[in-house]
C-alpha cells in the first residue's frame, strides 16, 4: 500500500508529458496601436511541448494597486499547435483590423472582447491563470507605479515572485509591445529583467505559425525638390550651368514612409566627375516613421568647363533600396560662355553672341569686347589699349581683365595695312600683363592689330 502511494505521488510531480497548459509565458503585450488603445494583443508562448489545452486557462488584468481584476479573456477552446515555442495569440477586433490593413490574411487565435482598461495601461498587471485562479505567469508594468502583488505559482518562476515589474508603461502610441527577451524554454526571473520594448514595428505570431508585422518596415523616399519623388536608379538631377569659380546647390529631402526607423544614412559620389559634387549640409538620422524627414544639400562646383556627370548613392537600412541611386548632371561654363550669357542670354557662339559679330557696331567684334573687358552693347572702341611710340619702340602693354580666361592674346604689326604685310609680335609680358613691342626702326608710320584666339 505504501509503495502504491509513492508511485502516485511521483506521477503528479513529474514534468507533464501529456497535454496541459501550465508551462506558458506571456511573451508579448501590445497596449495599443498609434494611440488607439482598443487595438490590443497578448501573445502567449509554450515553454515545452503539449501546452495547447488553453480552454482551461484565462487572462486577467489588474490595476496599479493589483486590485479590480478584469477578465480580459476566458479561453473556452484549445489550439492545435502544441510544439515547444508555439504561440497563442489573443487580439481585439481593432488590432486585427490594423494588422489586416498590412496583411489581409492575418487572424488571431482568440478575439479579446474586454481589452485591458485604459486606466491600467500606465501601471498594472496581466496574469495567465487556470480557470480556477492559479496564477501561472504574471507580467506587471509601470515600475514603482505598480504597487500590487507579483506572486504566482512556482510552475514558471522558481521563487514564485515575478516582480519587480517591467520599468515602463505598456506602449500604446506606436507600433510596439513589451516583449519577453528570453528563449521559449526560459522561466521567469523578474519582469524587470525579462522584458524589453520590442522592435518597431512589432511582430506578432499566432498558433498556426506565420509572423505578422504590426506596420511597415523603414522605407526611404528621396525628393528633389521637396514634394517631388525621385525614382531609385532612374532619376537624374540637373544642376544647370555654373560659371567658373562659382557653384550651384540643391537641397534633397529624405523621407521615411515606413513604421520602423530609417538609419545608417551615408552619402557617397562616384562617376566621371564625382569630385565636382560635395555634400555641404548632411542629413540627420535616424528618421522616425512614418513620414519623418531630413534634408541634405549637394553643391556642384565644376573645376573645369564642360558637361559633368556623377552618381549619388544614399546608403540606409532600407532593405529594398540600399543604396538609393541618383544621376547628377551639370555644366561648367567657360568664362566666355558665362560672358555671353550675361550680355546676350545664351552660351552659344552664334547670333548676337557670336565671337565674330559686332553687335554695337563699334568696330570691335564680341571676342575683342570680352578679351578687353568692354561693353559689347555700347560703342567704346577707344577703350581698347592703344599702341604708343616710346624711345624708338612701338608697342602696347595692358593687363588682362579679371575674370577673362581662355583667351590667347596676340598682336601683329604692319607699316602699310596691306594684307600680306602683317608680322606677328611676341608677347613679352608676364602673368596677366601682356606686352607687344617692336623696334620702330625709323618707320614713318606703323600699325598694330590684335589677333586673339579662343578655344
Ligand atoms: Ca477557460
Ligand atoms: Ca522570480
Ligand atoms: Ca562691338
Ligand atoms: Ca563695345
Amino acid at each position: 500500500m505504501k509503495s502504491t502511494l509513492s508511485i502516485l505521488a511521483s506521477l503528479v510531480l513529474a514534468p507533464c508529458a501529456f497535454a496541459t497548459f501550465h508551462e506558458m509565458q506571456i511573451e508579448q503585450v501590445i497596449g495599443g496601436i498609434d494611440g488607439n488603445i482598443s487595438a490590443q494583443a497578448i501573445q502567449l508562448r509554450m515553454r515545452v511541448l503539449g501546452q495547447n489545452l488553453v480552454s482551461n486557462a484565462r487572462v486577467r488584468a489588474w490595476d496599479a494597486a493589483g486590485a479590480n481584476p478584469v477578465l480580459v479573456l476566458d479561453m473556452t477552446t484549445n489550439v492545435t499547435g502544441s510544439a515547444a515555442g508555439s504561440r497563442v495569440l489573443l487580439a481585439t477586433a481593432a488590432f486585427t483590423t490594423a494588422v489586416q490593413a498590412i496583411t489581409p490574411t492575418f487572424a488571431p487565435d482568440f478575439t479579446i472582447t474586454t481589452p485591458i482598461p485604459a486606466s491600467y495601461l500606465a501601471a498594472g498587471r496581466l496574469t495567465f491563470e487556470s480557470d480556477t485562479g492559479t496564477i501561472l505567469w504574471s507580467l506587471a508594468w509601470g515600475g514603482a507605479a505598480y504597487a500590487g502583488s507579483n506572486t504566482g505559482a512556482i510552475t514558471n518562476d522558481a521563487d514564485g515572485n515575478y516582480g519587480p515589474p517591467f520599468g515602463q508603461t505598456l506602449p500604446t502610441s506606436g507600433r510596439q509591445g513589451v516583449l519577453f527577451t528570453g528563449l521559449a524554454r526560459d522561466p521567469s526571473t523578474t519582469n524587470a529583467a525579462n522584458y524589453a520594448l520590442s522592435a518597431v514595428p512589432a511582430t506578432v505570431v499566432g498558433n498556426s505559425g506565420p509572423s505578422y508585422l504590426l506596420g511597415t518596415l523603414q522605407k526611404i523616399v528621396v525628393e528633389q525638390p521637396a514634394g517631388t519623388n525621385l525614382v531609385n536608379g532612374a532619376a537624374s538631377v540637373a544642376f544647370g550651368s555654373v560659371a567658373p569659380g562659382n557653384s550651384g546647390s540643391k537641397s534633397f529631402t529624405i523621407r521615411n514612409t515606413g513604421n520602423a526607423n530609417l538609419t545608417g544614412l551615408g552619402i557617397t559620389f562616384d562617376g566621371t566627375n564625382a569630385a565636382d559634387f560635395t555634400v555641404t549640409a548632411s542629413p540627420t538620422a535616424p528618421i522616425a516613421g512614418p513620414n519623418g524627414s531630413t534634408t541634405f544639400t549637394v553643391r556642384f562646383a565644376p573645376a573645369t568647363a564642360g558637361a559633368k556627370t556623377a552618381a549619388l548613392h544614399i546608403a540606409s537600412n532600407d532593405a529594398t533600396a540600399n543604396p538609393f541611386n541618383l544621376a547628377l548632371t551639370g555644366t561648367g561654363l567657360t568664362a566666355l560662355e558665362d560672358w555671353r550669357l550675361t550680355w546676350f542670354g545664351t552660351t552659344s557662339d552664334s547670333g548676337n553672341a557670336a565671337d565674330t559679330f559686332d553687335f554695337d557696331n563699334d568696330g570691335l567684334v564680341n571676342l575683342i569686347e570680352f578679351a578687353f573687358g568692354l561693353n559689347p552693347t555700347q560703342g567704346n572702341s577707344l577703350a581698347l589699349p592703344q599702341p604708343r611710340l616710346i624711345a624708338g619702340v612701338f608697342g602696347v602693354t595692358f593687363t588682362q581683365p579679371a575674370g577673362v580666361s581662355g583667351i590667347t592674346y596676340g598682336a601683329e604689326w604692319s607699316t602699310t595695312l596691306a594684307a600680306a604685310s602683317w608680322t606677328a609680335i611676341a608677347d613679352t609680358g608676364t602673368g596677366s600683363t601682356h606686352t607687344f613691342n617692336v623696334p620702330a626702326n625709323g618707320n614713318p608710320q606703323m600699325f598694330l592689330r590684335y589677333a586673339l584666339t579662343a578655344p
